[in-house]
């Protein structure tokens, strides 16, 4: 029996379902309250919901006790994090830590995590951008989340049925994996963007001669982890969303100038999309066409590649105004929508367009006028996409079927424009990156506050704000404002039927033997070296204490016994520097060098009954 299921009797409760929107005719004129400053277009004559309010709309917020309807995995940033929120509550659920050792979790405490982090390139931080949920048949799986380093060219990977971090690739060749995501529909790869450009391999050569610096797309398979490939092309890449169906792989670009300052690379007024053909680039691959470089073979997709003559070329450039910033591709799969930053536009490319045109400009179906410092666009499941206009401090709504119909700078698709607080970087909807959105929720990630929060210093939180997206007819409303620690970039909202967490760990889910009471052991291998294996308990260990001398290597191996869920242990041993955390079923280890002699006290960091704090051991390093 599940003794947590008495301390909490709603985990049952029946889920909130739909009927939202007949809820919302009733909350649309509670919403309408502001005034719609900075609107430049045509708006709806119901107006905007709660622009100076963080909207108290009873019908979308989540009781005590009960469940959030989705999952919203969000980018930490330079925390080096994953962060879950559920939606629409925005309530924080729990912090994954990916690039960085954090003891709450125990993540680079242990043996496996410490590898980890170890074989990922040894970085203490990393800077999470994108994280993207494994899909099949365009939909979430639910199986991992793929994460992107920006800051030190790496690419991870989340399990999600433990929701803890299980893989980093160094990514060779490349620094700044910025743009992440899969090849769909059944994450075949997962593609990073590579950013600065830098010469390859980066050792030395060629350093102040930048025209022999190279940006790369990097292939990743998702069950290995290995990198399969790259492609080198011109100039940077940023951002980056796969088709469908699997062929084409789209990433922005700036710095087509492939300058090394800020003024070099934004002298032109043009920039590209580059549209990668996968099955192409796998085609040049097995015959052979690469170079291998730091052990990977890379494909040249430049502009001047012999691979990119003829009529099967690895990567066309579609130029674009300068240095578009996000790109997504509509759930349709018909286009990928690329957001101009600095241009007041979007450009929309047609997909299946790409491979017939002969010039990749003739794929260029769209390009309405939305605002100003458009970055990233989402989309729900009516025909609609979100952009961000970072400048203008909006969410512009706009009809991409309209955008296709209309001249080319028209703010005719514009459908409604809302303002968010303040400077919107990425936005996402609710499962907007699949083949099905779901059109309910939709988060603004704003990269400042200023004044809507209680100030804390010079630092402020930023603030990611929800709106309910739901009735057309009504406008977007927004929600609710959720203080943000930095920095979210990016999302993914999932559905939480598509998301199956462990309760507990399944001993056959790792590499260690599982340590059951009454077979802890204490062994001493050698003059040096300790082997200890023991369980946790409430509210003991196996070994109330435990002797070394100074100078042995100890290696504990730890399991939790207990079979209830939520009872986690650890085993924290100061001046050490070692916390290791123990859910149910779960078994870690550490090797340490006890060369400090004294008397330490293990002790349990979790609060796990009446008797936690004398849930402690004592170790003893003897002096030689
Ligand atoms: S990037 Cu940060 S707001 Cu890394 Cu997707 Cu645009
Ligand atoms: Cu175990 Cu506290």
């Amino acid at each position: 029996t599940d003794a947590t299921a008495a301390r909490r009797p709603n985990l049952d409760l029946p889920r909130l379902e739909l009927g939202r929107r007949d809820f919302m005719k009733a909350g649309a004129a509670v919403g309408a309250m502001t005034g719609l400053a900075g609107c430049t277009s045509v708006l709806s004559d119901e107006g905007n919901g709660g622009g100076g309010s963080s909207g108290a709309s009873g019908e979308h917020s989540v009781a005590p006790g009960e469940h959030d309807e989705y999952y919203g995995f969000l980018s930490g940033g330079h925390t080096g994090e994953i962060r879950v929120v559920g939606i629409p509550s925005m309530r924080e659920l729990m912090r994954i830590p990916v690039f960085q050792a954090e003891s709450a979790r125990g993540f680079g405490h242990d043996a496996k995590s410490s590898e980890i982090l170890e074989e990922g390139g040894g970085y203490t931080w990393g800077d999470t951008h994108h994280p993207r949920v494994s899909q099949t048949d365009n939909d979430y799986d639910g199986r991992w989340l793929f994460v992107n380093d920006k800051a030190n060219g790496r690419m991870a990977r989340v399990d999600l049925e433990y929701f803890e971090t299980d893989a980093i690739t160094n990514v060779p060749n490349s620094q700044a994996v910025h743009g992440a995501c899969m090849q769909l529909p059944d994450t075949q790869l997962v593609f990073g963007v590579g950013e600065f450009r830098v010469p390859m391999p980066n050792d030395g050569r060629d350093v102040d001669d930048p025209d022999a610096y190279g940006s790369v797309l990097t292939a990743i398979d998702p069950e290995t982890m290995d990198v399969e490939w790259q492609v080198e092309v011109d100039g940077n890449m940023d951002n980056g969303d796969g088709g469908k169906e699997g062929r084409w792989f789209f990433a922005t670009g700036y710095n087509s100038e492939e300058g090394v300052t800020q003024g070099e690379m934004t002298r032109s007024d043009r920039d590209y999309v580059k549209a990668f053909d996968i099955p192409a680039i796998w085609d040049a691959v097995e015959a052979g066409n690469y170079e291998e470089i730091s052990g990977v073979p890379v494909v040249d997709g430049t502009m001047d590649s012999s691979l990119n003559e003829g009529d099967r070329p690895v990567v066309r450039y579609v130029p674009t105004p300068k240095s578009p910033h996000g790109v997504s591709v509509t759930p349709d799969g018909n286009y990928a929508i690329a957001s101009g930053k600095l241009d007041p536009t979007c450009t929309v490319i047609g997909v299946d367009e790409i491979a017939e045109v002969d010039d990749p400009a003739d794929a260029i179906l769209g390009q309405p006028r939305v605002g100003m410092g458009p970055l990233h666009t989402a989309y729900d499941d009516r025909g609609h996409a979100y952009t961000t206009l970072f400048i203008d401090s909006q969410v512009v709504k706009w009809d991409y079927e309209a955008a296709v119909e209309a001249e080319a700078g028209s703010e005719e698709p514009i459908v409604e424009k809302h303002d968010v607080h303040y400077n919107p970087g990425h936005l996402i909807a609710s499962e907007s990156y699949t083949a099905s959105p779901q059109g309910d929720y939709l988060v603004s990630l704003n990269k400042l506050s200023k004044d809507r929060f209680l100030p804390v210093g010079p630092i402020h939180p930023e603030n990611d704000q929800m709106f309910y997206i739901g009735d057309d007819d009504a406008g977007m409303e927004l929600v609710k404002d959720k203080p943000s620690y930095p920095e979210p970039h990016d999302a993914s909202i999932v559905h939480r039927d598509k998301i199956e967490p462990a309760k507990t760990w399944d001993p056959d889910d790792y590499d260690l033997d599982f340590v059951p009471e009454g077979e802890e052991s204490f062994e001493r291998v050698d003059d040096s070296t300790v082997e200890i294996e023991m369980w946790a308990r409430r509210n003991e260990y196996a070994f109330p204490e435990v002797t070394v001398r100074e100078g042995d290597e100890v290696t504990i191996r730890i399991s939790n016994v207990e079979t209830t869920s939520d009872v986690i242990h650890s085993i924290a041993i100061p001046e050490y520097d070692i916390n290791l955390a123990l859910a149910p079923q779960d078994t870690r280890e550490v090797t340490f060098t006890a060369d400090e002699p004294g008397v330490y006290w293990a002790y349990c960091a979790y609060f796990c009954s009446a008797l936690h704090l004398e849930m402690r051991s004592r170790i003893l390093v003897e002096p030689r």
